[in-house]
């Protein structure tokens, strides 16, 4: 699919290892800190298509599918998938060819999207740079692929970043030589087969700063499908940048000003405020960025603060902005791990369950955004309007006249004392019967053209007309 397919989707991030077995245990043990596989199959997450689903998620982005480092190392198995050594063979913990061919075609008939996360910068080694054997890698079985071992010791120095190894004696990464015309072939070739084979709709591609921007920009094409690159970096300049080679990168410079304004009720709106300016003066297109709140490499949202109010916001804020949302698995049931290992708990664990506040805050957004670009598509390239801010609180207008989505997130948290923002330049006309779809709270824009937000309980609002809500799901209909 093109990036024009992907914009109106919404991504269900999960780690094939962690997410859902093939005998559907809830109870299967899972620690964390062991780094053992834990037992999630491409099979257990066909199983588990209508718990994503009925979240409203519209595409799922599943761990590297390619072979690995088959040994324990000092961090544990490859259960992530990122220690690659075969191109040409699956990952066995997690299925068989059939196995992934199912789930992508469980997928399809559900109109849901495939994206595969892909790794093109290294392989996998258990040991110190010395002792590699380059014969145990395919098709690059040679040490003439590979830079010299050098480690990343400064990451403002680009150079180095590019040409020397990510990973330490542990584990170490070697580092391969992109700029290459035969190794760049050779991803260009399998890359292509691979998509074709298993009806792949979409690709994330992991340590896009470590690789060179003309091999990333052929690998794009040599895909024929969406890219998303992680360029893990703050900065927006530098990171949009990537997106001159690739069709869209992970929208880290949006991420660390969300969690700044959100993560405790002393946060400020107006990092986020400028972050969305700069990523818009500096991006090629924002429509496609994926917007994430949490990741498998980045501490949980609730390791830092327990507030489901806070929660809240967050999730309806990834989902609401500008871009392509992509939600962790795993935050919808208030997971807390701290970073790499403890962010990568066994979904199972919590059973799946729907009854849980972020499940049914998450079901509630993705529907209005779906629902916003079912009746008009432009809702995605109607870039995110700011109504009005204060230190802790941001209200925002998304979409065309008649079809928008306003909506109002704040920071005061669960404990936060209630009044009425009273709103103004919702593009609403006096009188307009609008509903707030995750209390189902019936409101009217008042006489002078405001409408009067009841802010309460630090929740977050979200606001659509009762007429483009008719005849949806959201609140019964209305
Ligand atoms: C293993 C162990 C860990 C152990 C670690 C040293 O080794 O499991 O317990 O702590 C995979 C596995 C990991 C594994 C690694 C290494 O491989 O998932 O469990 O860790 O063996 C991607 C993936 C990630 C994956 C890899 C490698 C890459 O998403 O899951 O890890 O295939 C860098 C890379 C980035 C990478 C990330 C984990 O590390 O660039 O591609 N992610 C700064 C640097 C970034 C750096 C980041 C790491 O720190 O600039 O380049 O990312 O924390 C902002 C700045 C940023 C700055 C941040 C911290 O602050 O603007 O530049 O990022 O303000
Ligand atoms: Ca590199």
């Amino acid at each position: 699919a093109t990036a024009e397919q992907w914009r109106s989707r919404s991504i269900y991030q999960l780690l094939t290892d962690r997410f859902a077995r093939t005998d559907e245990s809830t109870t299967a043990p899972c620690n964390v800190a062991d780094g053992d596989f834990c037992g999630g199959t491409w099979r257990g997450i066909i199983g588990q298509l209508d718990y994503i689903q009925d979240m409203g998620f519209t595409a799922i982005w599943i761990s590297p599918i390619t072979y690995n480092l088959p040994e324990r190392t000092a961090y544990g198995y490859a259960y992530h998938g990122y220690w690659q050594q075969d191109l040409y063979r699956l990952n066995d913990h997690f299925g068989t060819a059939d196995d992934l061919k199912a789930l992508s075609q469980a997928l399809h008939d559900r109109n849901m999207y495939l994206m595969v996360d892909v790794v093109t910068n290294h392989n996998g080694w258990n040991g110190s740079a010395d002792t590699v054997d380059y014969s145990r890698f395919h098709p690059f079985d040679d040490a003439k692929y590979y830079h010299p071992y050098c480690p990343i010791t400064d990451y403002d120095n680009q150079t180095m970043v590019e040409d020397c190894w990510l990973g330490d004696p542990r584990v170490e990464l070697p580092d391969l030589r992109t700029e290459d015309q035969a190794v760049a072939d050779g991803y260009n070739y399998w890359i292509h087969e691979l998509v074709s084979n298993y009806s792949i709709d979409g690709l994330r591609l992991d340590t896009c700063k470590h690789v060179g921007k003309p091999f990333l920009s052929s690998f794009n094409q040599a895909s024929e499908v969406f890219c998303t690159g992680e360029v893990f970096s703050g900065n927006a300049q530098f990171t949009c940048e990537y997106q001159s080679s690739l069709d869209s990168i992970l929208n880290l410079p949006l991420y660390y000003p969300i969690i700044d304004f959100l993560n405790s009720t002393s946060g400020t709106t107006a990092p986020l405020i400028t972050a969305l300016s700069d990523i818009r003066s500096s991006c090629k297109d924002v429509s496609v960025l994926g917007t994430f709140t949490e990741s498998h490499d980045l501490p949980r949202f609730a390791s830092q603060t327990q507030d489901m109010s806070l929660a809240k916001n967050a999730l309806a804020l990834t989902v609401l902005w500008d871009g392509i949302p992509i939600v962790y698995a795993g935050q919808e049931q208030h997971y807390d791990g701290y970073g790499d290992p403890g962010n990568r708990e066994a979904t199972w664990l919590a059973q799946y369950s729907r009854e849980g506040e972020l499940y049914k805050v998450l079901a509630a957004v993705n529907e209005v955004r779906n629902r916003a670009l079912a009746v008009d598509a432009a809702y995605a390239t109607y870039g995110v309007n700011v109504l009005y801010s204060d230190t802790n609180t941001l209200a925002m207008r998304k979409g065309f006249d008649g079809k928008q989505v306003v909506s109002v997130f704040t920071n005061n948290g669960a404990s936060a004392y209630s009044y009425t923002l009273n709103l103004a330049n919702t593009g609403w006309a006096s009188g307009t019967a609008v509903v707030e779809i995750l209390s189902c709270a019936q409101v009217i824009v008042a006489g002078d053209g405001t409408l009067p937000v009841a802010m309460e309980g630090g929740l977050p609002r979200v606001y659509f007309s009762n007429e483009a809500a008719t005849g949806s799901g959201i609140c019964q209909g209305t």
